[in-house]
C-alpha cells in the first residue's frame, strides 16, 4: 500500500489555534498566523471575525442556541476508550499519542492509501461549522467545529461504483486507552454511514472545536461530526476510513440492536426502549427543551430519508 508523506511542517504547529473572545469574535494569534500563511492554509480560522459561522450549519445566533462552554465540551464526554463515566475521557485521554499518526483510506476506492495525518488534512480549506449536538442519552450541547466536509476528502480518493457505505473504525491500542482493556464494547469502536449521508456537505471531517486543537476527549486528531444524528454515529480518533458496498456492522447496533440503529436518525417520535426521546436536556442548563427531527436540520437532510420507514429504519 502506497505510503504517502510529505515533509514539511509539523501538523501540531499549522493547526488553527485561534482564541474566542466572544461566540462570534476570533482573535488570532500572531505566530500561527505566519504558519498558517507558510502551510497555506489561512483564512481557514484565524483572521474571520463576523461572518465566519455563516456557513452550513450555521445557528444563526438564536440565543437559545448559545454555544455550550468550552469547559463543558471537552471534560463531559463519551468516549469508552477511556472509560465510562462522564469525566474519564478528560482525566486519561492525555496518554493518547496523536502524532505521528496515520489513516488508512481503502475499500472501494479508485486511490487506497495509508496517508499521514497531515497530508489527509492539509490539502483541504478548514471551516467553521457551529452544530448543536444530540446524545442518545438525552442531553445536548453546542459546539463550534473546525474541520472539512468529508465529501472533500471522498472526491479526493475517488470512489468506484461499488461504494455505497463508508465505514470508520478508531485507534485499537490498549496500552494508550485504558478503557480497551476491558470488555464494554468490542473493540475497535467502528461506525458507518450511507455514501450519500456521507457525501452530504453537513457531514464534517473535524480537526478542532473553539479555534483550538481537538484534545483527546473529544477524539483528537480526526473524528467525524454528523449534527443530525445521536452523538454514537461520531467516531473519534479515526485511524481507518473504509468505503464499503455492504452494509458495515456498527458497535451499538452489534451490542444492542434493539436499542441503536444503523441510522442513529435523531427522532423525537421514537423513542429509545428505555426512555423518551421527545426533549433534551442542554449541558449547563436545567429545564428541558423540545428535541427536534433531525437535530433542527431537516431542512438539509429529510430529503435523503424520503420513502423510508423511520420507525424501522431508526
Ligand atoms: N471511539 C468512540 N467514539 C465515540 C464514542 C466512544 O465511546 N468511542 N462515544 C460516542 C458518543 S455516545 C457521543 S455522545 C460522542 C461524544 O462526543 P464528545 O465527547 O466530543 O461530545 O462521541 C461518540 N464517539
Ligand atoms: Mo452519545
Amino acid at each position: 500500500m502506497l505510503i504517502r508523506r510529505t515533509a514539511g511542517i509539523p501538523f501540531s504547529e499549522i493547526t488553527p489555534e485561534a482564541l474566542y473572545t466572544d461566540r462570534r469574535t476570533f482573535v488570532g494569534i500572531a505566530a500561527g498566523a505566519g504558519l498558517l500563511a507558510a502551510a497555506g492554509i489561512a483564512g481557514s480560522t484565524l483572521g474571520r471575525g463576523r461572518g465566519a459561522m455563516n456557513a452550513i450549519g450555521d445557528l444563526g445566533g438564536a440565543p437559545e442556541d448559545k454555544l455550550t462552554p468550552y469547559d463543558d465540551v471537552t471534560t463531559y464526554n463519551n468516549f469508552y476508550e477511556f472509560g465510562t463515566s462522564k469525566a474519564d475521557p478528560s482525566r486519561h485521554a492525555g496518554s493518547l499519542r496523536t502524532h505521528p499518526w496515520t489513516v488508512r483510506v481503502d475499500g472501494e476506492v479508485a486511490r487506497p492509501a495509508d496517508y499521514a495525518l497531515e497530508d489527509l488534512v492539509m490539502p483541504h480549506k478548514l471551516v467553521d461549522r457551529t452544530y448543536r449536538m444530540r446524545c442518545v442519552e438525552g442531553w445536548s450541547m453546542v459546539i463550534p467545529w473546525q474541520g472539512f466536509p468529508l465529501a472533500d476528502l471522498l472526491k479526493r480518493v475517488e470512489p468506484t461504483g461499488k461504494a455505497r457505505f463508508v465505514e470508520f473504525t478508531t485507534l485499537n491500542d490498549p496500552r494508550q486507552m485504558p478503557g480497551q482493556r476491558m470488555n464494554v464494547l468490542p473493540w475497535p469502536y467502528v461506525e458507518a454511514l450511507r455514501l450519500d449521508e456521507a457525501l452530504n456537505p453537513l457531514t464534517l471531517m473535524a480537526t478542532g472545536l473553539y479555534g483550538k486543537s481537538l484534545l483527546g476527549q473529544n477524539g483528537a486528531p480526526l473524528r467525524v461530526v454528523i449534527p443530525w444524528k445521536y452523538g454514537f454515529k461520531g467516531a473519534k480518533s479515526i485511524v481507518r476510513i473504509r468505503l464499503t458496498e455492504k452494509a458495515p456492522r456498527t458497535t451499538w447496533n452489534v451490542v444492542a440492536p434493539s436499542e441503536y440503529g444503523f441510522y442513529g436518525n435523531v427522532n423525537p417520535a421514537v423513542d429509545h426502549p428505555r426512555w423518551s426521546q421527545a426533549t433534551e436536556r442542554r449541558i449547563g442548563e436545567w429545564r428541558r427543551r423540545a428535541t427536534l427531527p433531525f437535530n433542527g436540520y431537516a431542512d438539509e437532510v429529510a430529503s435523503m430519508y424520503a420513502g423510508l420507514d423511520l420507525r424501522k429504519n431508526f
